[in-house]
């Protein structure tokens, strides 16, 4: 493309190589959350509600209802995203005729996705689902005082992990096991240490068994506040950064699970000092954890910038994690996925090397001046490219195909 062509010789004058960002680019998986194709319901209890105070709005026709739904909405996504990337699995999408509980969890009942991510490429992420059960009712599960509840949970997660392992070895590529928990109280609590003491000791417990390190990797992710735990959340942020850094853990850090003031592109470099690696929820907070699909936001943008100018991305899982059911769900994924991509390659584009220089020397005029022309460089005849050479649609054309896909099976369904 001629356009191409202008594009690389302009980024070349400020000595950045449009085509080893491409290979970077080529390189960096992104993990999609399955979740978002049915509305966090899964495939195990399809009559629960959603609880854990998270939450989908919207009614938009055309949720997946069974995995093999899933998976063809899934590849049609893909089919739109440059790349070959992996999914993330919550333990309730296990694709089973049988009646397990979550206690009772093996690999074998998802023998399925394997088969599927083997034949794609694809790599696969996990999480125990420590919600939307009856278990969880009170609202405290690996927390909870209640000795038989927690040992449900410790039990469940113990399960998830020895299947997250199962993922990696079977497809040869270590599979990130994230365990969030909604623990909580709507209202201030007497006692803050209890529980923070009970999810140390289940989290001691469910880790107490040596799996193969590369073929699963342990996350923990906390938050501030959920919907019904607005005062008081057990696995906060502070437990969860002490607990991965004392035990060798990943933290999970999700966008939308700070004040709204706070940034997680901040946090990056911090956490990654004091752990080996990172997970990632890539997500979109709108005055609360809303989990809105994400933007090509200047947040966004941040976090990429923070990925990439210290090579952090060797060390750090990028998934998302949002669920919006007043959009198409296909379209949801590949609008979050490229953005993605494009906050990553924008990054990948970025003369990092003098602006640093610039930096070093105090010349914050120059810093200045030269991040904003990089604002307005021709970035998107880059992305254009990458677009082309990956065979996926070039800018808002992949919408007509997710709007065939909608009116030829979704609307069908
Ligand atoms: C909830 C956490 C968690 C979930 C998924 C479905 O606040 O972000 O990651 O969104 O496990
Ligand atoms: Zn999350």
């Amino acid at each position: 493309m001629k356009t191409y062509q202008e594009a690389r010789e302009r980024y070349a004058a400020f000595g950045v190589d449009t085509e080893k960002a491409f290979r970077e680019l080529q390189n960096i998986k992104i993990s999609m959350h399955c979740w978002q194709g049915d509305d966090v319901r899964g495939f195990l209890f399809r009559d629960n509600a959603l609880t854990g105070g998270i939450q989908t709005t919207g009614n938009y026709p055309g949720a997946a209802r069974t995995p093999a739904e899933l998976r063809e909405d899934m590849e049609k996504a893909f089919s739109l995203i440059p790349g070959r990337h992996k999914v993330n699995l919550h333990s309730t999408y296990a694709d089973t005729d049988e009646k397990v509980d979550l206690d009772q969890l093996e690999p074998k009942h998802f023998q399925s996705w394997v088969d599927w991510a083997k034949e794609r490429g694809l790599g696969l992420d996990f999480n125990p689902t420590c919600f939307s059960h009856p278990k969880s009712e009170s609202g405290f599960t690996l927390s909870s005082a209640d000795e038989s509840i927690r040992n449900f949970w410790v039990e469940h997660c113990r399960r998830c992990r020895r299947i997250g392992e199962f993922f990696g070895k079977q497809l040869g590529q270590k599979c990130v096991t994230d365990v969030w928990i909604p623990d909580g109280y709507k209202d201030i609590p007497v006692d803050r240490f209890a529980p923070r003491e009970r999810l140390k000791e289940s989290l001691d417990e469910i880790f107490s068994e040596k799996l193969d390190e590369s073929a699963n990797l342990d996350a923990v992710e906390g938050k501030v506040f959920g919907i019904g735990s607005e005062s008081y959340v057990t696995g906060s942020h502070e437990f969860y950064l002490g607990y991965a850094v004392k035990n060798h853990k990943a933290v999970c850090l999700d966008t939308g699970h700070f004040h709204p003031t706070e940034y997680v592109s901040d946090k990056i470099s911090s956490v990654l000092l004091f752990t080996d690696e990172l997970l990632l929820h890539v997500s979109r907070p709108v005055r609360w954890d809303s989990d809105h699909v994400i933007l090509l936001s200047d947040e966004l943008q941040e976090i990429a910038f923070e990925l990439i100018r210290n090579g952090l991305f060797r060390r750090t899982h990028i998934g998302l994690d949002f669920f919006d059911a007043s959009v198409n769900r296909v379209a949801a994924w590949v609008i979050g996925m490229r953005n993605m991509q494009k906050a990553l390659l924008r990054a990948l584009l970025e003369p990092t090397q003098i602006l640093k220089q610039k930096e070093r020397e105090g010349d914050y005029t120059a810093r200045l001046a030269l991040l904003e022309e990089m604002k307005s460089m021709p970035w998107q005849a880059v992305w254009d490219e990458f677009c082309e050479r990956n065979n996926v649609p070039v800018g808002a054309k992949w919408l007509d195909e997710a709007r065939a896909y909608e009116r030829e099976v979704l609307l069908k369904r």
